[in-house]
């Protein structure tokens, strides 16, 4: 039986993470910490919630202790482009979070799931077909700091014992949360606008491909990577995995087809262009298949037609 911490439970992975484990495991057995932003209901309603503060240790062991956690999904994070805003804050939150996650972890033998990223690769990275093992060389805070990340939880399996696990996200997409400062966001942004405006000018422009994943499929990659056999694991900080490759044209195109009206333009944010032009256009995720059985349920065609559906559910039901 696992006793479960998920800290950055209020954004846009945990939102989604937590119903997913509470299903699984029992909703009193899986701990939703927040920080800043204000709690839905149901993650009061089912089961036990909790304020962190992941820059302060003493701020964790109080939790860790009050609710004998055994595993820790650690999710609390700044993305891409808020990090380029204010790189100190990033590394404080990404790494000093991360820090102090693991050794926490070491001190309680907890087991730990962290979410790298295509953000840990760098330009210098062959874009297609990403490899599982290249050159990270990323030049954003971000990246840096997911990198870094990556070597420190591999050093605390490999040092101490503790079973750390992750995977590279790709960008992900999903209806419950609004987008939250990231580089791929544009494709969680272009649904609202296409559902209540019918048009979106895009901030990254045509032509750039990058690998994305519907939220079920990252929700699902995560827990199953924690349930997996550690004895098939050959790497641990991070799998790459991805579901699909598109550039906003494409997707702008599958949008068009449920919303014929629906017209994309483009108003390129040259900090974000940089960022996404420094990230692979399609990673080989076939490490994560062979060793725990990775495998995407939704392609781009699945996943328009499901956020469409979901919502525009969502928005008739909040006017
Ligand atoms: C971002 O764009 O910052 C994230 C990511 C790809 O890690 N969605």
């Amino acid at each position: 039986m696992r006793r479960i911490l998920v800290t950055g439970a209020t954004g846009q992975i945990g939102s989604e993470l937590v119903p997913a484990l509470r299903k699984k495991y029992g909703g009193d057995n899986v701990i939703a910490a927040g920080h800043k932003r204000k709690p839905q209901q149901d993650f009061i309603q089912q089961g036990p919630y909790t304020t962190l503060d992941i820059t302060k240790i003493d701020s964790l062991e109080r939790v860790l202790q009050e609710y004998q956690v055994d595993t820790i999904f650690h999710l609390s994070a700044l993305l891409s482009a808020v990090a380029e805003k204010n790189p100190q804050a990033a590394w404080e939150v990404n790494m000093g979070g991360l820090y102090n996650v693991l050794e926490i972890s070491r001190k309680n033998s907890c087991a730990v799931f962290f979410p790298s990223s295509i953000g840990a690769f760098g330009p210098n990275t062959p874009r297609n077909n990403t490899p599982q093992d290249t050159i990270q060389r990323p030049n954003t805070m971000y990246g840096v700091c997911k990198v870094s990340g990556e070597l420190l939880c591999n050093y605390y399996f490999t040092h101490f014992g503790v079973d750390t696990r992750g995977v590279r996200y790709p960008g992900l997409i999903s209806y419950k949360t609004p987008p939250g400062g990231g580089t791929t966001d544009y494709a969680v942004d272009i649904f609202h606008h296409a559902i209540q405006e019918k048009e979106y000018a895009s901030f990254l422009d045509q032509g750039t491909y990058l690998d994305m994943m519907y939220m079920p499929d990252a929700i699902r990659a995560a827990i199953e990577l924690m349930e997996a056999d550690q004895h098939q694991l050959k790497h641990r900080n991070a799998f790459n995995i991805t579901a699909m490759s598109f550039a906003p044209e494409e997707l702008a195109a599958q949008i068009k087809k449920y919303i014929p009206g629906f017209s994309i333009s483009y108003q390129v944010d040259p900090v974000r262009q940089a960022i996404a032009d420094s990230w692979p256009r399609h990673m080989d995720d076939s490490a994560a298949r062979n060793e725990w059985g990775w495998k995407p349920a939704y392609n781009l065609e699945d996943m328009t037609k499901d956020m469409i559906e979901r919502l525009s559910q969502k928005i008739d039901e909040t006017l």
